[in-house]
């Protein structure tokens, strides 16, 4: 192995060398505990410690890294206390997550460091968000984001460059190709000749480096940061290495030719650099006894610390109250001016308001600048704040949202604009694992709301009408609003995106232009978690919320019923006090929902109902919904498929039981 030093000093080529010692003696420290059964799992990054390190100390301190499960040098040059490592890695409390996250799935502010998540290819688009902050701040910072050459076959990988590129954002993307990602080779991986390669395809300046030479890691990030930092643009970076143990220490390594292991064992980044550090008299045996000597001596310190830490115990208050950011509500009183809106109207108006009340917010979205959004929601925005707030974004969910979690991390709020609400599923992960998951797994709020246009009644057909709310109500760590009226959407979305929380916010697209209201001019905000009981009766309760509030209303009124109309507006968090004292006191109750029967918020609503006011109830609890099956265009398909029609005769069931 060849080491040009140039022009780096001896004590900086020292550095070097202990950097990269440390992780690898933690290692061999860790392996010897986990077979004494003292650890749980432990990822090797054995034979790749040259590529942390490398890339950790060419950054500055306060520069964003996003590691992997391989990048152990990456926490111990950003000088984390080594029993805070071991605490984490042990579930206890002195470690980063409160036991509630294994090995390197932690981020910590306090060290510019953001964890993984397990789905690998997400951290490539936070990284984005992260750069996109930098950028627009203007402050010359660049980010560092690592993956595996398996990482790279997911949607997340592609999408993530694209977006950095058409946004010219300040991101290494360090690729560690080891060869292999679990048993799979390479070349059952991908077919180019490089990852690098694939750079080319996003007009990306590309480089490979080998990845066990610690100065040519070293020399050359840190020439490409300074790049960065002067001139805004990604890089997307192929690190040669090798995994030379198994994918985890029980998984073991018999698939990997004997040939490769001693052809790369020769490669050692570790052994040749302190092969080379002798021969050229920069290290001497005493030292390195001595180097290896302290090493050991805070390894058993730290690990000392960590094992008398107590074991972290169970409340569930605790538990329970970290799933969300606490929200401080500040209801805000608009003055009397009102003007007559459309839902629409109410969104747009909201949205522009919170933009001129948050500097730190920007908007995300497909066609959302010039042309406005499909729903022309936005639709003037652009001359009123600029490119950089209102970004168009290339056709790809999961980045966008993984993206604005970025934002999050980096102080600021986002919206992001859902073209349809049924889109989420290209971006559901970074919505179920990243946004929902974050604050509870470490304390980092995602400062982000969802705009999804949803709902059936306009002849869309399967893709462009779901109402698909459930899917998230039953995540813990997001927020679900659903506004039936302009007044409530424009007070809600002023609230969702004052909370710091994740907040999925659906507008019912066949209520946009048909539904008006009086609506205060100025801006207010709305408390989440409470219901509008919109009529007053006797004789049953109707619970909905959406278009549901709509057909409810109309049926109950031509049918001259005595009944409580509910429209929940929120569903996460839920206002069961109105609903339980609704049922208690009408004893009947039918739940409307649009979504389909099976597996709805109504299911829940009806178990919360039995389980709470089973003494009050006077008939069965009754659910009307959708039928269960993908929804139809063609109108009478459509119109069957959706619960109207049929509530007034469960109305009448219910009312005669
Ligand atoms: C979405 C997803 N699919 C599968 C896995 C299981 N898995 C975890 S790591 C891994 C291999 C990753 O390989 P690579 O990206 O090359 O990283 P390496 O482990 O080699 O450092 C797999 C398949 C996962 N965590 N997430
Ligand atoms: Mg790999």
């Amino acid at each position: 192995m060849q080491f040009s030093i140039s022009d780096l000093r001896k004590s900086k080529l020292l550095d070097l060398y202990k950097a990269m010692l440390l992780p690898r003696m933690i290692e061999e420290k860790m392996l010897i505990l986990l077979r004494q059964g003292k650890i749980s799992k432990w990822f090797s990054g054995i034979g790749q410690e040259a590529i942390s390190v490398g890339v950790t100390l060419s950054l500055e301190e306060d520069e964003y890294i996003l590691p992997m499960h391989r990048n152990l040098g990456v926490f111990t040059c950003r000088k984390i206390p080594l029993h805070r490592l071991f605490s984490q890695w042990q579930g206890k409390a002195s470690g980063f997550s409160k036991g509630r996250e294994r090995s390197f799935h932690f981020g910590t502010q306090e060290f510019n460091i953001i964890g993984m998540i397990s789905h690998l290819g997400p951290q490539l688009g936070v990284a984005d968000g992260i750069a996109l902050a930098n950028k627009l701040q203007g402050n010359g910072k660049v980010t560092a984001v690592f993956t595996g050459e398996g990482g790279t076959s997911e949607g997340d990988f592609h999408e993530a460059l694209n977006v950095a590129s058409v946004w010219d954002l300040p991101v290494i993307f360090c690729v560690e190709n080891n060869g292999y990602g679990l048993s799979t080779p390479s070349e059952e991986q991908f077919k180019c000749k490089n990852i690098a390669d694939k750079g080319v395809g996003y007009g990306m300046e590309t480089h490979i480096i080998d990845g066990n030479n610690i100065i040519e890691v070293y020399t050359k990030i840190s020439k490409i940061a300074n790049d960065i930092r002067k001139n805004p643009h990604p890089v997307l970076i192929e690190f040669k290495t090798f995994r030379m143990r198994g994918h985890e220490e029980a998984s073991g390594n018999k698939y990997i030719p004997k040939e490769l292991i001693n052809t790369w064992g020769k490669k050692d980044p570790l052994e040749n650099f302190q092969e080379f550090l002798i021969n050229e008299n920069i290290l001497t045996q005493e030292l390195e006894v001595e180097i290896k000597k302290e090493i050991v001596h805070k390894i058993s310190d730290n690990l000392k610390i960590a094992f008398d830490e107590s074991e972290i115990q169970f409340d569930l208050n605790n538990e329970l109250s970290d799933v969300f950011q606490d929200f401080d509500y500040q209801e805000v009183i608009a003055n009397d001016k009102i003007s007559k809106i459309r839902l629409v109207d109410a969104i747009s108006k909201g949205l522009y308001q919170a933009m001129e009340r948050h500097d730190d917010l920007i908007i995300m979205g497909q066609d959302i600048a010039e042309y406005g959004g499909v729903f022309k929601i936005t639709e003037g925005f652009l001359d009123k704040f600029g490119k950089e707030r209102i970004r168009n974004t290339p056709i790809c969910e999961s980045s966008i949202i993984e993206a604005a979690y970025g934002l999050s991390i980096s102080g600021m709020k986002s919206v992001v604009e859902l073209q349809f609400s049924d889109f989420i599923t290209s971006g559901f992960n970074p919505v179920i694992n990243l946004l929902a998951k974050s604050y509870y797994r470490w304390g980092q709020n995602a400062n982000v709301v969802l705009r999804m246009p949803c709902g059936a009644g306009v002849g869309a057909g399967p893709f462009h009408s779901q109402t698909n709310e459930a899917w998230f109500t039953k995540t813990p760590g997001l927020k679900v609003v659903y506004p039936a009226f302009p007044y409530d959407a424009k007070g809600l979305l002023a609230t969702a995106i004052e909370d710091p929380n994740p907040v999925l916010f659906f507008e019912h697209k066949g209520l946009y232009r048909s539904i008006y209201q009086e609506v205060p001019d100025e801006y207010y905000t709305l408390p989440f978690g409470k219901a509008s009981l919109l009529q007053t009766g006797n004789d049953i309760s109707i619970i909905t919320y959406g278009a549901g509030v709509h057909w409810a209303l109309e049926t109950i009124n031509n049918e001259n019923i005595s009944a409580d109309i509910i429209d929940l507006r929120t569903l996460q968090p839920l206002d069961t006090e109105a609903i339980y004292g609704s049922v208690k006191k009408t004893g009947k109750v039918i739940i409307l929902q649009e979504d389909t029967m099976f597996g709805g918020i109504a299911s829940d609503i009806s178990a919360l109902i039995t389980e709470n006011c089973f003494e009050y109830l006077d008939a069965p609890v009754k659910r009307v919904a959708s039928l269960d099956m993908p929804i139809p265009f063609a109108k009478a398909l459509e119109d069957n498929f959706l619960p109207k029609e049929r509530l007034k005769t469960v109305l009448t069931e219910i009312l005669n039981y």
